[in-house]
């Protein structure tokens, strides 16, 4: 696919497999193996899995707030399958399929939810940054990681994740400018779930669609049905190998939030069962599903008989981390940079006071 022939300006958005997970596309079809389709699949049920049971530990008291990511499979899976192990990856706060399969441990996810600063310490191999809950700030950084990459010769791309929201804040501006000026290896992935909490897509911006704000900063913008995991991953490889060469990437992967924002949100508040009924058929489990079975490598017996072994794994890796929240306040001081920055030092110092005061009063 030639990532930079794509005209983001005509409004079309790339497909390689319907609803009915029929090829529709062939030319576009990514290589894989039956083997590899089966673990995008196995990883996609395997998301969905830690979604149902964190929803439901949630609401029994033992989980923190929890964003779900039901219906987003397929645009997290696709994109992180894209990459190669020494490749950077910078995400917001809902991008579990790519998390699962750049290796962060179920259990560390868990561990972030439940609320301890532990989930976090993913470990420098896995070139995996934590989860960053301030709106596209993490954009920055991921320009910055691609530049050093660039300057260091190491031929890594590094792609960051946000949301339709995201593109609103300054930052996502400011990252694709740099990006573009200085030609980093940087792949942009929006996931437009439609939403930003209960702000729909068209209150962010008047353009047709998210993929041709790359225009104005001199970089090819591509649109892709984010509920098909082939298109999702033929346009994120290509995507990566340009990046590499040439420069920076955005792609906006067309998807929808099936769930709440998080598990603070009501979103029968803002939307309707007519709205979200039309996706239940778009789901990209459920396409991939089809055509595994068309294809005779995957059965109706294969399908029931995942569900209970990824239950049985997503709650012991749940139960090794419950009651292992005893983050001290000063881990959080130390992790992120290698020297403490003076403005943290003086935090720190500050807290520490806080509590000498305390200890004193008593
Ligand atoms: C800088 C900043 N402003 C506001 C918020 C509060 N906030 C949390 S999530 C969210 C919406 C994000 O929407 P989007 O980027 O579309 O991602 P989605 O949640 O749909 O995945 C907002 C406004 C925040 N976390 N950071």
């Amino acid at each position: 696919m030639q990532i930079d022939k794509f005209n983001p300006l005509e409004d079309e958005m790339i497909q390689v497999m319907d609803e009915k997970g029929e090829i529709i596309n062939p030319e576009l079809m990514p290589e894989l193996t039956e083997e590899e389709m089966l673990h995008l699949y196995h990883t996609m049920r395997k998301a969905r899995t830690i979604d149902s049971v964190a929803l439901s530990l949630q609401r029994q008291g033992r989980m923190l707030t929890y964003a779900s990511n039901l219906g987003q499979e397929g645009a997290q899976v696709g994109s992180g399958y894209a990459l190669k192990e020494t490749d950077w990856a910078v995400p917001a706060f809902r991008e579990l399929g790519m998390w699962l399969i750049k290796g962060w441990p179920v259990e560390k996810i868990l561990q972030y939810w439940y609320g301890s600063e532990w989930g976090s310490h993913m470990g420098k191999e896995l070139r995996l940054l934590p989860i960053s809950v301030p709106i596209s700030s993490h954009f920055q950084h991921a320009a910055g990681i691609a530049l050093a990459s660039k300057l260091r010769g190491e031929k890594d791309v590094t792609i960051a994740y946000t949301g339709d929201g995201g593109t609103s804040q300054g930052d996502f501006h400011e990252a694709l400018n740099f990006a573009a000026v200085f030609k980093t290896p940087n792949v942009f992935f929006i996931q437009n779930n439609q939403f930003a909490i209960s702000v729909p897509r068209s209150k962010q911006t008047a353009s047709k669609n998210l993929a041709m704000k790359a225009i104005a900063y001199g970089m090819p913008g591509i649109h892709v049905d984010g509920n098909d995991i082939f298109a999702v991953l033929a346009v994120t490889r290509a995507a990566v190998e340009y990046a590499r060469e040439n420069g920076p990437v955005l792609i906006e992967a067309h998807t929808y939030r099936m769930g709440a924002h998080t598990t603070s949100d009501d979103p029968t508040k803002y939307r309707t069962d007519s709205d979200v009924n039309p996706w239940k058929a778009k789901d990209p489990v459920l396409r991939l599903e089809n055509y595994l079975m068309k294809k005779g490598v995957l059965t109706e017996e294969d399908i029931h008989a995942l569900t209970e072994p990824l239950e049985k794994e997503v709650m012991d890796a749940y139960k090794s981390i419950e009651f292992s929240s005893d983050t001290k306040v000063e881990e959080i001081f130390a992790y992120h940079y290698e020297e403490m920055t003076p403005q943290l030092q003086d935090q720190l110092d500050e807290y520490q006071a806080f509590l000498k005061g305390a200890e004193s009063d008593v």
